[in-house]
Parts: C-alpha cells; sequence; structure tokens
C-alpha cells in the first residue's frame, strides 16, 4: 500500500460545456463548476477531472488547443480559474485537467509559425512531407491536409484542425514539458493524457496496408519511442510531485498495457476501452449484443494484469453507460440496472470515475435530426456515408453527443443547466432524471451512488483488496470477492432481465443492495448485492 491521493478518491469527470452556465449563454463555464462545489461534496467525490478548459476554437469541443496557456472564453478567465482550484482545495477535492499534446489546433502559433514558407524555430514543430502516405484519420478519410502557404503535407490522426506535433524534435518536448509545470504550479494535481500512446510514429511513416486510405495503429500507437517520451515527461514534471497522471490509451492491449503502468516509471494508470468497446462490431457505429461471459473475462484479466486500474462505465467520448449496458425499456429496469452497473464496475481495483450524468442514471438522447447533431466525429461520418437514413440512425445510436447533453439539475427550464437555450439539446427525460428530484426519491440512482461512493472510498478491503472472480460460469450473475486480510466482500450482480434462482453463502453484512428485500435464493433482474462475510 502506498496511499497515493488517487487510490482512496472517485473522480469525478466534469464536460465543462455542459456541466453548468453560470452566465445565461447557453455554454457552460467554470463560475458553474464553482457554484456546484456543494453538490461535489454531497456525492462525496474527491477529485474532478475538466475536458480541455484551454483556449481553443472549438473544431472538437476543445481537444484542439489554441494557447495553452489561456482559458476559453466561453469557460471564463484565469482569476475564475485560480478562484476555482482555490475552492475546489478548500473543499478538499483535487483537479485533474486534460493535456492534449499529440497535436494542437491549426490556429495555434506554433502551426500559424510552421505553416510559413520560411525557415524558423517551429518549422519542424509538426510532421510534414513532400507526399503523403496512405493513413487515415479517425475522424476523415485521410490523416493529411495540404497547407497552401508552405506547399507541403501535414499529419494530422484527428481532424484536419488538429495537426500533430513532431515528438521527435526535443524543443516540442521541451515546450510541453515547460507548459505543464506550469500548470502544476498553478495548483493542478494530475492530468488525463488526451492519446498519450500516439505521441510516437514509426520512423519513415511507412504505408498501412490495403488500398486507399488505411487506419494504421500499428505505426502509431505504442511505438517504442512513446516510452522514451513518457519517462522523460515523467523525470521532468512529475518526480516529487503528488500529481496523478492517467493516459488515455485506445488500443492498448493487456499485453503491451502493463509497460505503461507497472513499473512506475510512465503513468500512474491508464483509460483502455476493452469494456466500453466489448458491444463494437466491425466498429463503433456497429453494435454486438451484450455478452456476460465476455464482460466477464475482461474485466478480471485487467484487474490480474495492472497494477492499478481505471474503472468507467462511460465518458464524452461514449455513448451512456445505462444504456450500454444496462436496460432503459422500463424506468423500473432503467434505475436498478444504473445502479447495478455501477456496483458491477466501481467495486473493483482501480480509481473509479464517474461520468456527469452517470450518477443520475442519464440514458442516450432522442436526437430528432441532423441539426440537433454537434460532434465533428459525428458530422463527418455523415457526410461520408453513401445511406443518409442509416446513417442518421446510427448516430442516434452511438454518438458522442449521447453524452454531451446538459447536465439535468432540475425540472426548471432547460434541466437547470441554464437560462439561455443550450448550445446542444437536453434530453426530454429531464422531468424525471435531474438532480433535485433524485435528491427527494429515497430509492433514485443518485441517492444509490451515494452510497457506492461512499462504501469504496471508506472501505480498505474495496481499495487495496485482492479480486477473485465468483461464480465463473454462470449465465447471470457476475459476481467477484475482494479481500484484504481477516476482510472479505462480495458483489453479486445479475446482469439479465429475467429473475434467477440460486443460492449464495451466509453472509455477515448487507452492505449495499438495488432491491427492497433481498431473497435469499433469488436474484431480481438487475439486482445487486455487496455483502461482507
Ligand atoms: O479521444 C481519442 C480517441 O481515441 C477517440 O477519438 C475515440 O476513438 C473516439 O472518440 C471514439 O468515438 C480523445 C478525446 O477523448 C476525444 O474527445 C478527442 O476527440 C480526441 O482524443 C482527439 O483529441
Ligand atoms: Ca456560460
Amino acid at each position: 500500500m502506498s496511499n497515493k491521493w488517487w487510490e482512496n478518491r472517485i473522480v469525478y469527470q466534469i464536460y465543462p460545456r455542459s456541466f453548468a452556465d453560470s452566465n445565461s449563454d447557453g455554454i457552460g463555464d467554470l463560475r458553474g463548476i464553482i457554484s456546484k462545489i456543494d453538490y461535489l461534496k454531497e456525492l462525496g467525490v474527491g477529485a474532478v477531472w475538466l475536458n480541455p478548459i484551454y483556449d481553443s476554437p472549438n473544431d472538437d469541443n476543445g481537444y484542439d488547443i489554441r494557447d495553452y496557456g489561456k482559458i476559453m472564453k466561453e469557460f471564463g478567465t484565469m482569476e475564475d480559474f485560480d478562484e476555482m482550484v482555490k475552492l475546489l482545495h478548500k473543499n478538499n477535492i483535487k483537479l485533474v485537467m486534460d493535456l492534449v499534446v499529440n497535436h494542437t489546433s491549426d490556429e495555434n502559433y506554433w502551426f500559424k509559425m510552421s505553416s510559413l514558407n520560411m525557415k524558423n524555430r517551429y518549422t519542424d514543430f509538426y510532421i510534414w512531407r513532400d507526399k503523403p502516405n496512405n493513413w487515415a484519420s479517425f475522424f476523415v478519410p485521410s490523416a493529411w491536409t495540404y497547407s497552401e502557404t508552405r506547399k507541403q503535407w501535414y499529419l494530422h490522426l484527428f481532424s484536419a484542425k488538429q495537426p500533430d506535433l513532431n515528438w521527435k524534435n526535443v524543443d516540442v518536448r521541451n515546450e510541453i514539458y515547460a507548459m505543464i509545470n506550469r500548470w502544476l504550479d498553478n495548483g493542478v494535481d494530475g492530468f488525463r493524457m488526451d492519446v498519450i500512446n500516439c505521441i510516437a510514429k514509426a520512423d519513415g511513416l511507412p504505408d498501412g496496408k490495403g488500398d486507399g486510405n488505411v487506419f494504421s495503429p500499428e505505426y502509431f500507437v505504442m511505438q517504442p519511442k512513446m516510452h522514451d517520451y513518457l519517462r522523460e515527461m515523467r523525470q521532468t514534471c512529475f518526480v516529487g510531485r503528488d500529481c496523478m497522471c492517467v493516459g488515455e490509451t485506445p488500443m492498448t492491449t493487456k499485453e503491451n498495457a502493463p509497460t505503461l503502468v507497472n513499473d512506475g516509471q510512465e503513468l500512474d494508470m491508464i483509460f483502455q476501452f476493452d469494456l466500453v468497446e466489448m458491444r463494437d462490431g466491425i466498429d463503433k457505429w456497429h453494435n454486438i449484443p451484450f455478452d456476460l461471459n465476455k464482460f466477464r473475462t475482461i474485466l478480471s484479466t485487467w484487474e490480474h494484469d495492472m497494477k492499478w486500474n481505471s474503472l468507467f462505465l462511460s465518458n464524452h467520448d461514449q455513448i451512456r453507460a445505462v444504456s450500454r449496458f444496462g436496460n432503459t425499456s422500463t424506468d423500473e429496469f432503467r434505475i436498478r440496472s444504473a445502479k447495478m452497473i455501477g456496483t458491477a464496475v466501481h467495486l473493483l481495483k482501480g480509481t473509479s470515475y464517474i461520468y456527469q450524468g452517470e450518477e443520475l442514471g442519464m440514458a442516450n438522447v432522442p436526437f430528432p435530426n441532423m441539426e440537433a447533431i454537434r460532434d465533428i466525429e459525428s458530422r463527418n461520418y455523415y457526410k461520408n456515408a453513401d445511406d443518409k437514413d442509416l446513417a442518421f440512425k446510427t448516430i442516434v445510436k452511438n454518438s458522442r453527443d449521447n453524452a454531451r447533453t446538459p447536465m439535468q439539475w432540475s425540472v426548471d427550464r432547460n434541466a437547470g443547466f441554464s437560462q439561455a437555450e443550450p448550445w446542444i439539446m437536453v434530453n426530454p427525460d429531464y422531468k424525471k432524471y435531474n438532480v433535485e428530484a433524485e435528491r427527494q426519491e429515497k430509492d433514485s440512482v443518485l441517492n444509490y451512488y451515494k452510497k457506492l461512493i461512499s462504501l469504496k472510498t471508506k472501505n480498505e478491503v474495496i481499495i487495496y483488496g485482492d479480486f477473485k472472480l465468483l461464480m465463473e460460469t454462470n449465465k447471470s450473475i457476475f459476481a467477484y470477492e475482494r479481500t484484504l486480510g481477516d476482510k472479505t466482500i462480495r458483489v453479486f450482480c445479475n446482469m439479465t432481465n429475467k429473475p434467477v434462482k440460486i443460492k449464495i453463502e451466509p453472509y455477515k453484512e448487507l452492505l449495499l443492495t438495488n432491491v427492497d428485500k433481498p431473497k435469499i435464493a433469488r436474484f431480481e433482474a438487475y439486482e445487486s448485492r455487496v455483502v461482507s462475510v
């Protein structure tokens, strides 16, 4: 046991644009966050992670940074930031910021200088070629765009307004490390590092295998140089500071992930996507049915192989947790299954991240048409699709916008998020699923989550205990045990919509359940039960 601050705190993820709007322009902001610190205390979370709040033209909602030293105008000022840090810390809440350093905005001063047809300090800050290779980008068909001024092509793994930085260049690295250190000096307690496993690209940028534009992660994910950069970053920025580093590392596998975390020289933990992608078919736009065995295997494998895990059911890039893993066909099922999946995942070993609204059972959104869709990824998907009707249906089910609608605070206009028309529609279900209503309702998802958070953060056995799978072949129940010294707790979750007859061993105490009176030999549909033995 090492007692790092992130081991016994739960991190609450805030999507600032959609959390709380303090000045009635329809966009969430830092003063909005300040106004909700009491709510964070009420929940019992010990840290917040904010999606990017830096100056940005918002091609990809802040993941395209124009100026790392400034706060986005719509979100507030540096004074607001300082006040927010002060108040969070006063309330014993740590602040984790997003760190987006695989790419910048094309409006960043570095890129503007780099695009000039004139040698200068920034000429090699990005990845330029006379001829593009065949790589596809995450968001658009080709990962290359031509610069009319420089008369060369630049690489962008994401949108054309997100050019990739050239990490081979030591000046780039030093600029980034200096920027990180400035934010740490400003009071930041940790970073969530955006696509940090993509910062190194294979030498020579080889063509991907296939015709046309080919998505080629084998040449930009987890390259050997990436480890060198992460080690250097740790030495230059984090050693001797009480700072948490969580890497966002898509396409990392259970085989290579431990190299990022287990020796403590690179990251403290990572976000890997096996769980949230378990229902993806050929890609994120095509779903396959839920499979309990797969769910169980993914979770138990990561519990065994990683020194420390990030536990999450959703984030700003994913659909809503209850829509993916639970059942929203009736309110009864929705409420019970939202509690159950939270129990299944957050009592594992690792740092839990709760995405705003998850604690209310917020669900996917019935977007009426493409005009209601804001996300660049979805808009590009639509643009490039042949069958527009099918594309739209697919987007409604899978778009990242499902997670980005305003936080539901009350039954007031716009769910109490803003006095003005919000930048993205409010989910019409807010009249029932909102903070105020759920505070009053004894059996709400919110009241359950408060208990779940308290259970997780106050019990050493749930923080540090060893993990063991139980009932490994059961077709309905996901179950496990956590043990530390003479303490053992067990977690049982019926992941199906049918009651099951099953007898569990006698227990000492019932710590948490989502049904009225649990029966000895029967689990209700979506029942969860946490017991000590
Ligand atoms: O996401 C990285 C990433 O892999 C996603 O693009 C993911 O594949 C996609 O969202 C699935 O729909 C990070 C940020 O979390 C995301 O919001 C940004 O758009 C992206 O990086 C670029 O900065
Ligand atoms: Ca605002």
